[in-house]
């Protein structure tokens, strides 16, 4: 008897590409993030259409205990002294936890809970983040390369940026040339 052998998708390791039959891919631009970056007038001299951040995703099957794979790829930047960073977000189901694997690049993993407690994670590649539930994340790419991390969410999860509209508690920025994380009051 022959069983059949299906080939499944593949990450490159080097870069989080996937080779796949089929993929999703979303570009984030600098204009889509608005009030994300504290420095209102450096935000607006970035031409709107400038790449931030790529998400490429698997197709899966969804509902009920499936899972959502996809690698986000964010370029090394800074918005005045602020560092490139994705949007950030909770889950609208907020038990739902995440794993991100770090790829390429080096970054920072920002998590907050509930209470607004922001902690963060070095982003290399090998790194493995538990991101648990009710609690929101946003990578950072301190580096100079591109930062690319895969995820694996459950396609329940959905995303809140709503909750997070007055920002994170901390914000990362290249200050006298080092990198420095900073507590805000209102995002
Ligand atoms: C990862 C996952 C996705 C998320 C993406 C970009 O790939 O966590 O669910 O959409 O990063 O992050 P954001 O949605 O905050 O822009
Ligand atoms: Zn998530």
């Amino acid at each position: 008897m022959n069983i059949p052998v299906s080939l499944p998708p593949s990450v490159a390791f080097l870069n989080g590409h996937f080779t796949a039959e089929d993929m999703i891919a979303k570009i984030t631009h600098c204009g889509d993030l608005v009030a994300v970056f504290h420095d209102q007038t450096a935000w607006q001299s970035i031409p709107p259409e400038t790449p931030i951040y790529q998400v490429e995703m698997l197709k899966s099957p969804q509902g009920e205990g499936e899972l959502f794979v996809g690698t986000t790829h964010l370029n090394p930047g800074r918005v005045g002294d602020e560092f490139y960073m994705t949007r950030g977000h909770f889950h609208q189901r907020r038990e739902q936890g995440e794993v991100y694997l770090g790829l390429r690049g080096s970054g920072l993993l920002l998590l907050q809970n509930e209470q607004g407690e922001a902690r963060l994670e070095q982003v290399s590649p090998g790194s493995v983040h538990i991101i648990p539930g009710f609690t929101a994340h946003r990578l950072i790419n301190t580096g100079t390369e591109v930062l690319s991390a895969l995820a694996v969410w459950p396609t329940i999860a959905g995303h809140d940026y709503a909750a997070l509209a007055q920002g994170f508690a901390l914000r990362v920025v290249l200050q006298d040339g080092n990198i420095q994380a900073k507590e805000v009051q209102n995002g």
